[in-house]
């Protein structure tokens, strides 16, 4: 066995709770008919197998006893922290039905079970995981399970190991799959269901029925605990400006967050740039004139968060990405060489998004021009969007320092928080929610539902509150353009600008723009009071409050 260090053996005994119905028999409780949250004729017509199931929650009962069975598990996409304990609560759970049964794990990612490599999770093997963050156990990959010769390879090695049930552990676009999985599966008669689980630390799997995506609460703190760091230097050595980049591909729920817990000097939000039709140009004077308005009372220092996806929310920029997007998806396209890709984009961007597309700085329109993730989606993280800003915020300085505004001096340092955040060691909330969430897969996998999402609800609450159950995935979808085409997918929740979160901070970010109003957060804490190692995010306490 791999040598491991005192915490992560202290960790490896820290039995996750769990909700009080979970912790015996269960039945299901059902509710109303569902329907899908946009373009219900069209949803419906796509998956007539899965569409309108209720709503399940579980409560104590007798659960009828079981055949043994054999489970399959999946790890898509990025790594969130809690995805080991997903499983081991998937694992604990499926035993607790039957010693006999078994869990697969398929090889990172999707694409290990399309290419048939697996392994089997052995009790030695499940110890060594428990309560650790990362996704090593099996891997992950990003593999787009979407194709009927693709769910077919799957089938083979599904029946061959025995497997009953397949759980996928994934953020908005491998739910998708997962429910066109369970469709196609339902469709065929073939037997197998598909569960899926709510992951990723960008926060944006979240609904009615689905409080948090898992990872979201480690990873932010773990950014608020390094923010937290720069801060006290930055207010120590009180000479430089930091642009701190962090990852949420899309929504700013991670900045946000960071934000309510560390009280940074600025915090851009890409929903409200788009809701106000901010320009880049705009975007710049605003940070800027906070630098400008510091310096006045001899503060040439502080802190800047900075949402990865903001560009995208530029509406100019925007619009250019819909373009590129329909343009890369046409057959002559995909058919040229990447110089040449450039070229033809080039050629065939309209007027104005032309003009956008060469105001860019070269290295930042080639990556809106080429690079998309299996899912089709601009590589957001590797736009180096904090060096862009503070260069124009310099340029913005030199500029007003010309026409006779005093602005201080302006140095700066650079930060990206993800890769940091994404694989650490799953605080309490975590190691409990996925536990909880793994655990509650197990359950209805014997309900013998398919197509629906593990959800575990009322996480403000002691772990013995909490209320578990499913969701159908098709509740979530809606049509939205994908590659060229329109395509069912769950909808994206992002930062709601009337919603209680973005509302608190924007109450209080003048002050914090002009005061040192900073917070330190620290370090995840596992062991000592309540208020310091068991609560939950500021974003959820201020959405259920
Ligand atoms: P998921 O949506 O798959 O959970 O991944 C989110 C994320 O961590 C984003 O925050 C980030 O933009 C992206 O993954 C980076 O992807 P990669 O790991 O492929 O570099």
């Amino acid at each position: 066995m791999a040598e491991i260090s005192a915490l992560q053996a202290a960790r490896a005994q820290y039995q996750p709770k769990l909700p009080k119905a979970l912790q015996g028999p269960v039945v299901a409780v059902e509710g109303k008919a569902t329907e899908s949250v946009g373009n219900q004729k069209e949803i419906k017509e796509l998956f007539p197998n899965t569409y309108g199931m209720p709503v399940i929650t579980f409560e104590a009962g007798n659960q009828p006893k079981l055949e043994p069975f054999n489970v399959g598990i999946i790890l898509s996409g990025g790594q969130a922290p809690g995805g080991h304990n997903v499983i081991s609560g998937l694992f604990d759970g499926v035993k607790s039905l039957n010693p006999n049964n078994k869990l697969y794990g398929f090889i990172l990612g999707p694409g290990g079970l399309v290419d048939h490599k697996y392994m089997e999770i052995t009790p030695e093997l499940m110890d060594q995981y428990r309560n650790t963050g990362g996704f090593d156990i099996i891997g992950s990959g990003r593999t787009k399970l979407e194709e009927v010769d693709q769910f077919e390879k799957g089938i083979q090695i599904l029946r061959e190991l025995g497997i009953k049930a397949l759980v996928i552990i994934g953020g908005d676009d491998s739910n998708t799959n997962a429910c066109v999985l369970a469709e196609y599966y339902a469709a065929k008669k073939y037997g197998v269901q598909v569960i899926g689980c709510p992951k990723t630390i960008d926060g944006d799997l979240k609904n009615e029925q689905i409080e948090t995506s898992f990872g979201f609460d480690t990873a932010c703190k773990t950014y608020s605990e390094l923010i937290g760091n720069i801060q006290r230097d930055c207010n120590s050595a009180r000479k430089y400006w930091h642009f701190i980049k962090l990852m949420g591909r899309s929504a700013s729920h991670i900045a946000l967050e960071c934000a309510l817990q560390c009280q940074p000097n600025i915090c851009l939000i890409s929903e409200e740039v788009e809701a106000k039709a901010m320009s880049l140009d705009d975007v710049v004077t605003y940070i800027a004139k906070a630098v400008a308005d510091r310096a006045e009372e001899g503060n040439n220092f502080g802190t800047v968060l900075i949402p990865e996806g903001i560009i995208e929310f530029i509406p100019a920029i925007k619009k250019l990405i819909a373009q590129l997007n329909d343009i890369l998806a046409t057959p002559e396209a995909q058919n040229l060489g990447r110089s040449e890709q450039i070229d033809f984009v080039k050629a065939h961007l309209t007027k104005d998004n032309l003009a956008v597309f060469n105001s860019l700085p070269t290295s930042v329109a080639r990556q809106l021009a080429l690079d998309r993730d299996p899912h089709g989606n601009v590589q957001v993280s590797l736009i180096e969007t904090e060096k862009l800003l503070s260069t124009m915020v310099a340029a913005k300085l030199d500029q007003w320092k010309k026409e006779g505004k005093y602005v201080g001096k302006f140095g700066t340092q650079h930060h990206f928080f993800g890769y940091e955040g994404r694989c650490a060691a799953p605080s309490n909330y975590d190691a409990d929610y996925c536990y909880s969430l793994g655990y509650n897969a197990s359950r209805l996998i014997a309900n013998g539902k398919t197509g629906y999402m593990s959800v575990i609800k009322n996480t403000t609450k002691p772990a013995a509150e909490w209320i578990a159950g499913g969701v159908p995935i098709t509740m979530m979808m809606n049509l939205e353009k994908r590659n060229g085409k329109m395509k069912p997918v769950i909808r994206k929740a992002l930062v709601e600008l009337d919603g209680a979160p973005f509302k608190y901070f924007a109450s209080k970010r003048a002050e914090w723009a002009k005061q040192t109003a900073y917070v330190y957060p620290g370090p995840i804490q596992y062991w000592g009071p309540s208020e310091v190692c068991d609560q939950t995010t500021k974003t959820l306490q201020l959405e259920q409050a």
